[in-house]
């Protein structure tokens, strides 16, 4: 399963090399006049990733239906080859995250030998107990970690320890668990014994991870519950995090809160109680809108980066968040949409890497606001391209991400090797 040929990289390239030097060179000479050295801040860019997860490769839908794309991944090995794609052209994308049972393969030394070949591992692994499979005995209805059947919890903890153990296999170190659990009508449940249900069910996994995994816990104000969610909020996420132990933490989908709650202050939060685990990066208007990464409100997502770099420049203790995108692509082919979501993350980081650390310590000291967010905008709106398009060309990517792709006709000829799959009912995968 091979992926683009290097010829076809090299000769998108090569019309545009003198452009990216010349334009880095004169970024070069802007970042010096500001006492910034661009090849600290390219390093340090060329050291950054942020994870794939392995369900966006394929086209998603809404409730009210999916319209399939042109060579869609047909099981995980498709979605790898995808997401080595990815990351040949993007250079930032050297992670995937599975999601099992949607990943569920019969030889799991032979997925980890095809991810080695395109240069890839495997980040966190997600657990799947909003869904029920064929076969399963007891339904999630009504829940699973959190329902009243003990029968039930004690499926959903047997399928997380099952995650755990496929995840070993691939040298995963971590496992998210989101559970849609809640209600729908005030008196449904008792909020506080469905609490402590959750409590005593993710403790059996929490005793069951390795040494050195982590357990990311992934809150969300509503959906597939409309009522009341039990892991609702960050609070919810940090109690239990809390009273499970130190390999627990909270993970920040950036779609699971509120209209206009401020996502970067709950990570500040999370950062300071050494509980953040790290992101489910995309972007919303409305709701759970798993729209592209940076494309509606691209200075939230800098905001973000901002109090992160901040954590790494005060070196906080305990401070090692994991990054993953997590995105339904309706509308664009999945691998473009994951380049350019990738490429948003990393130019957020890059923005925050140039935010005049001493001068806001100052301006926030005197009370200076004016010139305190003068100084985020400054960083936010300086043109990083150059560093970005730097940092792909030396590690052997494509200065222009979707151009390459598009001259490479991969998608066609994915269209030829995968037959096309039916199209109909709603779901997001
Ligand atoms: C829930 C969620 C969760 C995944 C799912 C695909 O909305 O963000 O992280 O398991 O999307
Ligand atoms: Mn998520």
């Amino acid at each position: 399963m091979s992926l683009i040929h290097r010829s076809v990289i090299d000769a998108h390239n090569e019309p545009l090399l003198r452009h990216v030097k010349n334009d880095y060179e004169h970024l070069g000479e802007q970042l010096a006049r500001r006492g910034v050295d661009i090849e600290t801040i390219t390093a340090k860019v060329a050291a950054f990733g942020v994870a794939i997860p392995s369900w966006g490769v394929g086209t998603g839908g809404t409730r009210f239906a999916r319209f399939p794309g042109l060579g869609e991944p047909r099981d995980v090995h498709d979605k790898l080859q995808d997401c080595g794609v990815i990351h040949q052209l993007s250079r930032a994308t050297p992670t995937v995250s599975l999601h099992i049972p949607w990943d569920r393969c019969s030889d799991w030394g032979a997925l980890k030998d095809q991810a080695a070949s395109y240069g890839l591992g495997f980040d966190a692994m997600n657990s799947n107990t909003f869904s029920d499979q064929a076969g399963q005995a007891h339904s999630y209805k009504y829940g699973s970690l959190t329902h009243a059947d003990a029968a039930t919890r004690a499926q959903a903890v047997a399928h997380n320890l099952d995650c755990i153990e496929i995840g070993r296999k691939l040298g995963s170190k971590a496992l998210t668990v989101w559970i849609g659990d809640g209600s729908n009508f005030p008196g449904q449940q008792h909020f506080r014994r469905a609490f402590d249900r959750y409590l005593e069910s993710t403790r059996q996994i929490y005793d069951a991870l390795p040494s050195d995994w982590r357990m990311f816990l992934e809150h969300k104000i509503c959906e597939p519950a409309f009522y009341a969610t039990v892991i609702q909020d960050w609070g919810s996420s940090y109690l239990a995090a809390s009273a499970l132990g130190p390999k627990a933490q909270c993970l920040v989908d950036l779609g699971h809160h509120a209209p206009n709650v401020n996502i970067e202050l709950i990570v500040a939060r999370l950062i300071a109680a050494g509980k953040l685990a790290g992101f489910h990066f995309n972007d919303s208007k409305y709701g759970d809108d798993d729209l592209d990464s940076g494309s509606v409100s691209p200075y939230r997502l800098f905001l973000v980066f901002n109090e992160l770099v901040a954590a790494a420049h005060e070196q906080v203790k305990g401070f090692d968040p994991a990054y993953m995108l997590d995105q339904s692509h309706n509308v664009t082919d999945p691998i473009e949409s994951l380049m350019a979501s990738a490429e948003q993350v990393v130019r957020s980081y890059a923005q925050a890497l140039l935010v005049d650390r001493a001068a806001l310590d100052a301006a926030q000291q005197a009370n200076d606001a004016l010139t305190a967010t003068r100084l985020l905008q400054r960083a936010f709106q300086t043109d990083v391209q150059p560093i970005l398009q730097q940092v792909r060309l030396q590690g052997g990517g494509a200065i222009d991400l979707i151009g390459a792709y598009r001259a490479s006709g991969y998608r066609a000829q994915m269209a030829e090797q995968r037959p096309a799959r039916a199209g109909g009912g709603g779901g997001i995968v």
